[in-house]
């Protein structure tokens, strides 16, 4: 089936910033939409996001001109095209971009346009989305569904500093969706509980975790233990930890930078104190532990670990393709971080999927801070098979929606 017209809009996202939202048409009359997410914590390699810079509107963070490029340049190159030729439209757009970064018109252009057709051909093709993913992408593997990755305490960036580790991740045990997301769900309660009877903060941040005024990470983790073992739950066996330090933000002049002990750790005393917490608190995933570029400090940790635990790369790869090839020739990490606005279209996130999956990494498909309800990673984390998903705590509806979407695609809807 042919698409007949293509439209983007301005839209807000979860922190009420603008993002990209495309509709695209199909000869049917049908119409099928998809939206961008943002991050706070970017990677200095990640596909341009093009905002206007023009101060007076959204303080320089309006997405108008990425929205003129779907419109104007996007549009009439994909319009007409049949809508399963989901590889040649994005190559199409990738060409008339023609840099390396998606910085002429946009990753957000170009991947608000790939999501929203992927969406029109999985119609077409009478498929849900998660299916019409797996069986034009993945169809080496099989479906599966996720362990979920739940952010239930937020610091760094996105909980104004409160803590230098920017997610406190629990990781149900359990694969099937409804029942993670119970013990999920209500550790997150109770961990509410606790802090209240300590009289402390409940207040959300960015992914929807708490960010209460503890004295440090080892806190952050033993609250959230005793949270869990009042509901009968222990460590290890309903649930484990996973950390991303996003390190990239605390590191300066070659040194990682603790701004709530004020200490100045070398990437080894670095290294050492996630080993000390991983004794403690039994970490299965220590994400960007070391700042973007600092690919011998991963080796080291990754060499270290034995594959007991996983390293994974965000901000090291920005699910790009080249970055883990690189990664995968010199033994970086076990693990990537997907997600797909850091590539800026949906065949080349998958062709980072597959690359990780073909050297035995395990795959972690991800959100942004900055969502919308859009709930296309959902789908995309079942259909390649994800080892995990992360998509934030178990509060605010841009989180949630992603886990509904699991709950349902796992009860047949
Ligand atoms: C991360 C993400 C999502 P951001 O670092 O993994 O949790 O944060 O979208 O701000 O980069
Ligand atoms: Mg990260």
């Amino acid at each position: 089936m042919k698409i007949t017209s293509i439209q983007s809009l301005e839209i807000l996202d979860s922190r009420g910033k603008p993002t990209v939202r495309t509709f695209v048409k199909l000869e049917d009359g049908s119409i099928h939409s998809s939206s961008v997410p943002s991050g706070a914590s970017t990677g200095a390699h990640e596909a341009v996001e093009l905002r206007d810079g023009d101060s007076k509107r959204h303080l320089g963070q309006g997405v108008l001109q990425a929205v003129a490029n779907v419109n104007t340049v996007l549009a009439p190159l994909v319009v007409g095209m049949e809508v399963d030729q989901l590889k040649e439209i994005d190559q199409k757009m990738l060409d008339k971009d023609g840099t390396g970064n998606k910085g002429n018109l946009g990753a957000n252009a170009i991947l608000s346009v790939s999501q929203a057709v992927t969406k029109a051909a999985a119609y077409t093709a009478n498929k849900p989305l998660w299916r019409f993913l797996h069986d034009y992408y993945f169809s080496a593997h099989s479906a599966a569904f996720p362990r979920l990755m739940v952010n239930v305490i937020n610091g760094g960036k996105h909980a104004n500093w409160n803590f230098d580790i920017q997610e406190f991740m629990i990781s149900p045990s359990t694969t099937q969706p409804s029942e993670a997301v119970r013990v999920a769900a209500e550790i997150f309660q109770q961990l509410g509980k606790t802090l209240k009877e300590k009289k402390l903060q409940t207040l959300v941040g960015d992914e929807g975790g708490y960010s209460p005024l503890l004295s440090s990470n080892e806190e952050v983790l033993e609250t959230i233990k005793a949270s869990a073992e009042k509901l009968g739950y222990s460590l290890g066996r309903e649930f484990d930890f996973a950390l991303d330090s996003a390190s990239t933000e605390f590191f300066e002049n070659g040194s990682y930078v603790m701004k709530k002990t004020g200490k100045t750790l070398s990437g080894d005393e670095l290294m050492n104190y996630y080993q000390t917490l991983r004794s403690t608190y039994r970490i299965i995933s220590f994400e960007d532990p070391f700042a973007e570029d600092d690919w011998a400090q991963f080796q080291k940790f990754t060499a270290f670990s034995n594959d007991e635990f996983l390293t994974v790369g965000d901000d090291l790869y920005v699910t790009n393709p080249e970055r883990i090839r690189r990664g995968i020739e010199l033994n970086a990490t076990n693990a990537v971080l997907i997600k797909l606005n850091q590539i800026g279209s949906v065949s080349e996130t998958a062709e980072a999927i597959t690359m990780a999956k073909q050297a035995g990494w395990k795959v972690i498909v991800s959100h942004r801070s900055g969502e919308t309800e859009d709930s296309f990673i959902a789908d995309l984390a079942y259909g390649a098979g994800a080892d995990f998903i992360k998509t934030g705590s178990m509060s605010r509806s841009e989180r949630l929606a992603k886990y509904n979407r699991l709950i349902e695609i796992e009860n047949g809807l």
